[in-house]
C-alpha cells in the first residue's frame, strides 16, 4: 500500500528536492568550497551544544572513503516524538529545512554555519547520512539517503554516555570534488576553537596508513588567536589588549596586539561566522579605536592641539585584532553576504571597546606610548606615501603618456579582450614583445626581483619603479582606492623562468597583489604562465614537454635513440619569439594556471604570507621543514 503522504511529508520532500536542485542557494557552491561547508555546518551544531554549556569535545574524522564523522559529547539530539510532526525530534532536525535549534529560538540561535541552514541541507546533499544519539542509557540510530529516512529511529544498543554522532558521505552526483582537504578543515576548525574558548576540537585523517591527528583547545579563546597570528612577528608590547561585554543583547569580545609590521590584520566574526567584508561590528571597533587613541594622544601631548588627528589607518598599522560578536538574528549584506548589517552591533562594539580601551591605556601608559609613537610615524609615512601614490594615478583616461615607459600596451581597449604579461627580465621581455599578439597582449618587463612588500611600509613600496609601473598599468589603484571596474586587462599573467629565481619572483609578485589588490586574485584575474621545461628534436620534428613526466611520455612514444636532441630550458630567454609564442603565449596552445584563493580563513592566509615573506627567518624555516618534502640547502630560502 502506498505510504500515506500527509501535507507535512510532502513539504519535507519538496524541501529536500529544492536543496538538491539548487544546492548553491543553500551552501554557496558545489565546488570544493561548498564541500567543506558541509562539515562546518555539522560542526556548528556541535558548537551550539558547546555554547549551550553541554559539550566539551568535538571529534571530526575524515574516513578512508571520504565520508566524515563528527562526534560531540553533548546531551544528544532529543529522541522523543515531535507531536506536531509525528516523527522523532532527530528526524525533524535532520530532514526538515531550517529546522533544528538555529531557527527554533532559545539557546540554539547564537551560532550558525553558512547562516544556519541546518543539518538537513547536509543530509539532502549526502549519498547517505547516519545519526547516532546516546541518551537515556541507549544508543539510537537512524539512516538517511539523499535526505530521506531509510530506517526508523531505532535502539541499537546501550550506553552510559550522552552525545550526537553524525556520519555523512557527500553525494558525488552533486559535488564536482568529493575529496576533503585536511589543511582546509584544519584552518577552519582551529579558528572555531579560538572563537569558542575552552572547547576541544580534534581533527583526524584516517585515509592513510598512519592516522594524522590535530587537536585544538584554547582556554584563552581569541586572546590566544591574536598570540597565534602574531607568533611569526615581533610584537610591540607583551600584553594582549582584551575587551568583553554585552550591550543591547549583543555579546562583544575583542582581542588585539600590535606587531612591528605594516600590515593591518583585523578579523571580524558574528556567531563564529567569519565576515571578511566586515560590517557594523568592525566599523564600531574602528571608530572606538580612532576616537580613544586620539583623545589619549592629545591628553598626553603625543599630538599637539593644532596637529592633524591620527587616522584609523595609522593606528591600525601592524595591528592584529579579532572582533567577535554574538547576537540573535544576524543580518548579512554585501556582495558575498559576508558583511554584518545589524546596526545595534556598531554601538555595542563602540561602547565596550571605548570604555575598556580607555581604561587599559590609563593603566598601561608604557604600552600606550609605544602605540602612539608608532601611529605618529605611520602618519608621517602616509603623507609621504600619498605623494608617491599620486604618481601612480593617471591624471585621466586620455593621459596615455603617464603609462610606464616600459609597458608595451595592446591596441584593443576593451579590458575583457586584453591581457598583460609581467615578464621577468629585459631579454625575455623583448622576446615577448616580439612574440605577442599586439591587439590583445600587453607586455610589462620587470627588471629582477621586485621589492618584498611584506617587509616595507607603503611609502617605501611606492618608491619602487616596478611597483608603480604595475599599479599604473593595471589602472585600478590600490588598497582602499582599489576599483576593479578600472582594471585595464582581464588577465594578469606572471611569466617567469621555471627555476628557483622565477619561483621567488612569482611569490614576490603574488605577495604584492595579495596585499594591495586582493580582489584581483579573489575574482580570478591572476594567472601563472607555464613555459616548457624541455624541447625535444628528432629528425626535424620538434616537441615540447612541460614537466619530466611529459618528457618521458614523449620519449616513450618517439623511441629513445641517439637521434633525440633534448634541450632543458634554463630560462625564457633561451626561446626565440616564435617558440615563446608557440609554447607559452598563444591562447590556443598555452597552459595558464589560475591563482585562486577563498576567504574562508583569511587569518591563516595572512599568517602564511607573513611566515613565508616576513622578517623572521625561524618561522619560515619551520614552515619549509614541515611542508616541503625534500628541501636541500635550506638556508638558500631563508
Ligand atoms: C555531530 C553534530 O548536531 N549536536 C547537537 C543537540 C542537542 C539538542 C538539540 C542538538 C531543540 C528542539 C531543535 C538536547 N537536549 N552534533 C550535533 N546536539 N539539538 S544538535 O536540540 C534540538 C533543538 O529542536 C538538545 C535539550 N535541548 C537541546
Amino acid at each position: 500500500m502506498s505510504k500515506e503522504y500527509g501535507a507535512d511529508q510532502i513539504q519535507i520532500l519538496e524541501g529536500l528536492e529544492a536543496v538538491r536542485k539548487r544546492p548553491g542557494m543553500y551552501i554557496g557552491s558545489t565546488s570544493v568550497r561548498g564541500l567543506h561547508h558541509l562539515v562546518y555546518e555539522i560542526v556548528d551544531n556541535a558548537v551550539d551544544e558547546a555554547l549551550a554549556g553541554f559539550c566539551t569535545v568535538i571529534d571530526v574524522s575524515i574516513n578512508p572513503d571520504n565520508s566524515v564523522t563528527v562526534i560531540d559529547n553533548g546531551r544528544g539530539v532529543p529522541v522523543e516524538m515531535n507531536q506536531k510532526k509525528g516523527v522523532s525530534t532527530v528526524e525533524v532536525v535532520y530532514t526538515i529545512l531550517h529546522a533544528g535549534g538555529k531557527f527554533g529560538g532559545g539557546a540554539y540561535k547564537v551560532s550558525g554555519g553558512l547562516h544556519g541552514v541546518g543539518a538537513s541541507v547536509v543530509n539532502a546533499l549526502s549519498k547517505y547520512m547516519e545519526v547516532k544519539v546516546e541518551q537515556n542509557g541507549h544508543i539510537y540510530r537512524q539512516r538517511y539517503e539523499k535526505g530521506k529516512p531509510v530506517t526508523p529511529l531505532e535502539v541499537i544498543g546501550d550506553s552510559d554516555k550522552t552525545g550526537t554522532t553524525v556520519t555523512f558521505l557527500p553525494d558525488d552526483t552533486i559535488f564536482e570534488e568529493t575529496i576533503f582537504e585536511f589543511d582546509t578543515l584544519k584552518s577552519r576548525l582551529r579558528e572555531m576553537a579560538f572563537l569558542t574558548k575552552g572547547i576541544k576540537i580534534i581533527l583526524r585523517d584516517k585515509r592513510e596508513e598512519e592516522e594524522k591527528v590535530r587537536e585544538f583547545h584554547y582556554e584563552g579563546g581569541i586572546r590566544e588567536y591574536v598570540e597565534y597570528l602574531n607568533k611569526s612577528k615581533e610584537v610591540l608590547y607583551p600584553a594582549i589588549i582584551y575587551c568583553e561585554g554585552t550591550v543591547n543583547d549583543v555579546y562583544v569580545e575583542v582581542a588585539m596586539q600590535h606587531n612591528d609590521g605594516y600590515n593591518e590584520g583585523c578579523y571580524s566574526f558574528v556567531n563564529n561566522i567569519t565576515t571578511p567584508e566586515g560590517g557594523t561590528h568592525l566599523a564600531g571597533f574602528k571608530n572606538a579605536l580612532t576616537k580613544t587613541f586620539n583623545d589619549y594622544a592629545k591628553s598626553q601631548k603625543y599630538l599637539k592641539e593644532n596637529e592633524q588627528n591620527l587616522s584609523g589607518e595609522d593606528i591600525r598599522e601592524g595591528l592584529t585584532a579579532i572582533i567577535s560578536v554574538k547576537l540573535g538574528e544576524p543580518q548579512f549584506e554585501g556582495q558575498t553576504k559576508q558583511k554584518l548589517g545589524n546596526s545595534e552591533a556598531r554601538g555595542a562594539v563602540d561602547s565596550v571597546v571605548s570604555e575598556q580601551l580607555t581604561y587599559f591605556l590609563e593603566q598601561n601608559p608604557s604600552v600606550a606610548k609605544v602605540i602612539c609613537e608608532k601611529a605618529v610615524l605611520a602618519q608621517r609615512a602616509r603623507d609621504a606615501a600619498r605623494k608617491a601614490r599620486d604618481l601612480t594615478r593617471r591624471k585621466n583616461a586620455l593621459d596615455g603618456m603617464s603609462l610606464p615607459g616600459k609597458l608595451a600596451d595592446c591596441s584593443d581597449k576593451d579590458p575583457k579582450n586584453c591581457e598583460i604579461y609581467l615578464v621577468e627580465g629585459d631579454s625575455a621581455g623583448g622576446s615577448a614583445k616580439t612574440a605577442r599578439s599586439r591587439a590583445t597582449q600587453a607586455i610589462l618587463p620587470l627588471r629582477g626581483k621586485i621589492l618584498n612588500v611584506e617587509k616595507a611600509r607603503l611609502d617605501r613600496i611606492l618608491s619602487s619603479q616596478e611597483i608603480r609601473a604595475m599599479i599604473t598599468a593595471f589602472g585600478t589603484g590600490i588598497s582602499e582606492d582599489f576599483d576593479i571596474s578600472k582594471l585595464r586587462y582581464h588577465k594578469i599573467i606572471i611569466m617567469t623562468d621555471a627555476d628557483v629565481d622565477g619561483a621567488h619572483i612569482d611569490t614576490l609578485l603574488l605577495t604584492f597583489l595579495y596585499r594591495f589588490m586582493p580582489e584581483l586574485i579573489k575574482q580570478g584575474y591572476v594567472y601563472l604562465a607555464t613555459p616548457p621545461l624541455f624541447k625535444i628534436e628528432k629528425n626535424k620534428n620538434v616537441w615540447y614537454a612541460y614537466d619530466e613526466e611529459e618528457l618521458n611520455a614523449i620519449l616513450l612514444e618517439i623511441g629513445r635513440d641517439q637521434n633525440n636532441k633534448i634541450q632543458r630550458y634554463k630560462g625564457l630567454g633561451e626561446m626565440d619569439p616564435e617558440q615563446l609564442w608557440e609554447t607559452t603565449m598563444d591562447p590556443e596552445k598555452r597552459i595558464l594556471k589560475k591563482v585562486c584563493m577563498n576567504d574562508d580563513a583569511m587569518s591563516e592566509l595572512d599568517l602564511t604570507f607573513n611566515v613565508l615573506m616576513g622578517d623572521n627567518v625561524e618561522p619560515r624555516r619551520e614552515f619549509i621543514e614541515k611542508n616541503a618534502k625534500f628541501v636541500k640547502d635550506l638556508d638558500k630560502y631563508c
